[in-house]
């Protein structure tokens, strides 16, 4: 009896092994697997593109269409001044709000600040993941938001090539 219990577990290992063998994406960060839930209008490109990004970085998005956002935004205590067009929320119940780059999500998850409860990226700045327009490029900060809606930056991307 031991013996055939053994034998279906290395079976199961083995498989198990084959298959995250065969299903790992050529690159491989550290953020394999993530779940994010992301709320966006149906309509919105940007945000789309934005969710391939962090798709190519290791996230499993899930897509939560809403024709309005003020609900969300508002669960989750976004100031007004952080907001824009899309939200990710993790199962920690923290959010991402806007185009941040994965990378950036990544850390934070890592590591959440203390007393913090999301990232923001206010605005749609021009060359953000999912706002690529060529060579166009705005320098944005990632800004770090608090309980009391205070804010101070995470992370300062001053050109396209240190959002990767
Ligand atoms: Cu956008």
């Amino acid at each position: 009896m031991k013996a055939v219990t053994l034998s279906i577990l290395s079976i199961i290992f083995m498989a198990l092994v084959a298959c995250s063998e065969s299903s790992a994406p050529e690159s491989s960060e550290a953020t394999q697997g993530i779940a994010i839930e992301v709320f966006k209008s149906p309509s919105c490109g940007c945000c789309g593109l934005w969710v391939s990004h962090i798709e190519e970085n290791g996230f499993e998005p899930t897509i939560r269409n809403r024709n309005s956002l003020d609900a969300i935004k508002k669960k989750l205590n976004i100031p007004a001044n952080m907001q824009s067009c899309h939200t990710g929320v993790t199962s920690d119940g923290y959010f991402f709000e806007g185009h941040i780059p994965a990378k950036h999500i990544t850390a934070f998850i890592a590591n959440p600040p203390e007393g913090a409860i999301g990232l923001a990226v206010p605005g749609m700045p021009a060359g953000s993941p999912g706002m690529e327009m060529g060579d166009r490029f705005t320098p944005y900060e990632v800004l770090l938001v608090k309980a009391d809606g205070s804010t101070e930056p995470f992370a300062t991307v001053s050109s396209l090539e240190e959002q990767y």
